[in-house]
């Protein structure tokens, strides 16, 4: 399903966010923070700029979609049954025994999941690779991964960038959720990232440091990327934790947790506000 208007499109990122709150709270477990940061991201990678086919998830020219910080999870799901995946209600089983909607991504019970994932630092490696059979099969689909700042911790995300690079993978655009927080304090305090696109530049990288909140400059990294020839393209998305919801932004406090009834009520009346704030807007 394509959205026209980037009003529809920060509609669209307003609805998966309640619909994030509305599988925490039963859940009663999981991450608040990176999936609200993360939905203007997910509006437009599902609703603006992926090739897909919900009636045939394995059609062969689809893009390739890696998530790489599986505990994002409810993003992905929201946008996913917002797409036309699979219903909305059945998300709200989230993380219960049984239920295909796990705290982290599994790509055996879901249609259209490439990759499983929950231990991080392995998604830009799976996607390269993706990306690479992508080249030597002369493909056109393309390779998108959303992956953490947190991850770049991890030596296993840096060998990925050497071989991106090396492969001349201009057919991968990755999208790093630069939000300056990881599971226990600030990324800059527990092991600093710096610039991170100086260090993917100095990688071989085509590489861009923007406001992921920013649709237009979102649209146009994404578009960059298509016209960049032989290097991958890196967009460090600069987003605040707990978009959306005044108590939870930049709180690494609300990496891991779920809201409780009251907080919940607190979210969706902020939540819904912001939504009349954007159905006010001109069209
Ligand atoms: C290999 C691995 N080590 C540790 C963890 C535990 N863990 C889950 S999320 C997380 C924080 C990672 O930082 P980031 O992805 O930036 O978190 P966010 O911005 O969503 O708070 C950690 C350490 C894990 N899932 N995988
Ligand atoms: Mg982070």
């Amino acid at each position: 399903m394509k959205l026209n208007t980037t009003k529809e499109l920060r509609l669209m990122a307003n609805t998966i966010r309640q619909d994030v709150i509305r599988m925490l709270l039963p859940a009663q477990s999981g991450h608040t923070a990176g999936p609200l940061g993360l939905a203007d991201i997910f509006s437009i990678l599902y609703f603006h700029e992926m090739k897909y086919d919900v009636n045939k998830p394995d059609w062969s020219e689809r893009d390739r979609f890696v998530l790489s910080n599986g505990h994002v999870a409810p993003i992905l799901y929201a946008a996913m049954a917002r797409a036309g995946y699979f219903p909305i209600e059945e998300t709200l089983t989230l993380r219960k025994l049984g239920s295909r909607f796990q705290g982290h991504p599994s790509r055996h019970w879901i249609p259209a999941i490439e990759n499983s994932s929950g231990p991080l630092g392995e998604g830009l490696a799976i996607a390269s690779g993706i990306a690479l059979a992508g080249k030597m099969d002369k493909k056109s689909w393309r390779v998108y991964c959303v992956t953490s700042d947190g991850e770049h911790q991890e030596g296993s995300t840096w060998e990925a960038v050497m071989f991106a690079a090396k492969y001349k993978l201009d057919n991968l655009v990755v999208l790093c959720d630069r939000n300056f927080i990881q599971i226990d304090g600030n990324t800059e305090d527990i092991m600093p990232l710096g610039d991170m696109a100086a260090k993917y530049r100095s990688f071989g990288w085509n590489a861009v440091t923007i406001n992921g909140h920013d649709y237009a400059a979102l649209m146009k990294a994404l578009d960059d990327a298509k016209k960049m020839k032989g290097r991958p393209t890196m967009i460090i998305a600069e987003t605040t934790p707990g978009k959306g919801v005044s108590f939870a932004e930049n709180k690494f406090e609300w990496h891991g947790r779920a809201p409780n009834k009251e907080e919940a009520e607190k979210m969706f009346a902020e939540l819904g506000e912001e939504r009349k704030r954007i159905e006010a807007e001109p069209g």
